[in-house]
């Protein structure tokens, strides 16, 4: 473990500690931990798209619109090889959230969950993607 030591703006450093606080960090350090992995994280899947990656894909969509749900079953089914687990649940009437691991090349991973999240019928969503390190 290194110790950095590390100068801020007033203003900064303040919204900083309102982030600490707000997420429940410990510490600051954890939070600063948190943040820089993040970065880190996304600067070696831009810098190495085939970089092995792990990723969840979570999105809602209505299940009266008979067709998305077989589309998207379909482009699971297509891509087995990135899809590694899907979980489906009812939140009404209409409308379902589905959360798929996906695991893969991050440049596949990214293909694959922008063409699911631009199908007829998926409302919203959002793709959390982490790089799998050597180990
Ligand atoms: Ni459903």
């Amino acid at each position: 473990m290194q110790r950095l030591t590390i100068s801020v703006e007033d203003d900064l450093a303040a919204d900083f500690e309102t982030l600490v606080q707000a997420r429940g960090y410990e510490n600051r350090s954890e939070a600063f931990r948190d943040l820089l992995r993040r970065e880190l994280g996304q600067a070696i899947v831009e810098a190495q798209p085939d970089a092995p990656c792990v990723a969840t894909l979570t999105y809602l969509y209505d299940h009266h619109e008979r067709t998305t749900a077989n589309r998207l079953a379909d482009m699971q089914h297509d891509h087995h090889d990135l899809t590694v687990s899907t979980m489906h649940a009812h939140l009404g009437h209409h409308l379902c959230v589905e959360t798929a691991i996906l695991r893969g090349p991050a440049s596949q991973v990214q293909a694959f969950a922008q063409q699911v999240l631009a199908q007829r019928g998926v409302r919203q969503g959002n793709l959390h993607l982490v790089p799998l390190d050597d180990a």
